[in-house]
């Protein structure tokens, strides 16, 4: 048999896969529909942050932590640039559980994170706004950023190759043949047999659950976000850093101007579920998309909601608990799934394709992806 292991899907998860796997001799395929990085599923829009003290859970610091760690080691490897240290300011109100998981994290991790009230927040960052009543609270964590999502990929997809990977590209898969030891891959243009088989098809895993009898729901989310035009001596990455939101009106995320390109912004908890296959996929320019977005800036951040620039979709594929799948296939140990990374994996993917790697080839890994098991789901086999 030619490949010790096929990985369906090469975007975030499956190049940063593919090449760990390969790094430790596998013979590796890597198969994909479109020729990455593009635009077409949910690492397109330039960059991405990373935070290490996490709000979304603390169980998740020792990932983001091993993963920054991997993508320093990537830069070494790139002459584009992998990570700029911007530094990420959070804000909320005093009840925030997000904020407060956030200094949780960082107490127990030992994450340098410093504190502010809304007089500090302001005065730190004159760019920011606070026109409600209400009395808000934050955090700055000066060891996390952005990263350069094109540039992580690029790298991944040509150390790959040079660890003796192989990819093909614009081929779509469409049957999985599973035997006892093995498992051959059907494309439009040839079928593939290895011994593993990784499927990590982001908005599109949908349909490889239902092949697999797998009763998990995944649902996949449009998203928009946009560049606008900012002033300069208040939010260009030398004075302000990435940041996170949590107001009445949403969750939002976004980025300084970094070279020039406007502030970057997005509303997390937005999208409407659609088919991958058949959603919107053009940015709607002065309808509801931009307004969105320019709402928030209007009020938050005002001297960064001038003109926009530009403005991309791109997609989640979200799980119900909004944390991720990374398991084998509970009948098939031979059938790895990585999916549902539910619009807060890419800053994982170094950690992620490390830490699956070394499971699918049996070894011990640095991080524990436990927590990413089928089984917290019920009833997760159909018919059983
Ligand atoms: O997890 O920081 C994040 C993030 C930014 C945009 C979407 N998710």
């Amino acid at each position: 048999m030619k490949y010790d292991v096929i990985v369906i899907g090469a975007g975030t998860m499956g190049l940063a896969t593919g090449y760990y796997l390969a790094k430790q001799n596998a013979r590796v395929l890597m198969i994909d529909a479109n020729d990455p990085p593009h635009q077409e599923g949910s690492h397109g829009g330039d960059t991405r942050l990373i935070r290490h003290a996490y709000g979304e859970g603390r169980a998740y610091t020792p990932l983001a932590s091993r993963s920054q760690k991997l993508w320093d080691e990537l830069q070494k490897n790139s002459e584009e640039p992998i990570f700029k240290k911007t530094g990420i300011v959070s804000f909320a109100n005093e009840q925030s559980a997000f904020i407060n998981e956030i200094k949780q994290s960082a107490k127990q991790y030992d994450l340098p994170l410093t504190m502010y009230d809304q007089e500090g927040l302001q005065e730190q960052f004159p760019g920011l706004n606070f026109p409600t009543k209400e009395t808000h609270v934050g955090c700055f964590e000066s060891e996390s950023g952005v990263l350069f999502v094109d540039h992580c990929l690029k790298t991944y997809r040509r150390l790959a190759l040079e660890e003796e990977a192989e990819l093909l590209v614009n081929n779509q898969v469409i049957d999985l043949v599973i035997d006892q030891d093995t498992v051959c891959v059907v494309t439009k243009d040839g079928q593939h047999t290895g011994k593993q088989v990784v499927i990590a098809t982001g908005a599109w895993q949908a349909q490889w659950f239902e092949k697999l009898k797998l009763e998990v729901k995944i649902t996949p989310k449009r998203q928009v976000f946009g560049w606008f035009e900012a002033d300069p001596t208040l939010f260009d990455a030398s004075v302000f850093p990435g940041f996170t939101a949590e107001t009445k009106e949403g969750l939002f995320y976004g980025f300084p101007s970094i070279d020039g390109s406007g502030v970057k912004v997005g509303r997390h908890d937005y999208g409407e579920p659609v088919d991958p296959n058949s959603f919107e996929r053009d940015f709607a320019y002065n309808s509801e998309d931009e307004r969105v977005l320019r709402s928030f800036l209007e009020k938050w951040m005002p001297k960064a909601a001038g003109q926009i620039k530009k403005g991309k979709t791109c997609l989640y594929t979200m799980t119900t608990d909004e944390d991720f799948i990374i398991d084998q296939h509970p009948d098939h140990k031979q059938v790895w799934l990585a999916a549902g990374f539910s619009g807060h994996g890419f800053k994982f993917a170094s950690g992620i394709g490390e830490s699956l790697a070394d499971r699918v080839m049996n070894k011990e890994s640095p991080i524990d992806l436990s927590m990413f098991k089928l089984n917290r789901f019920s009833n997760v086999t159909k018919g059983k």
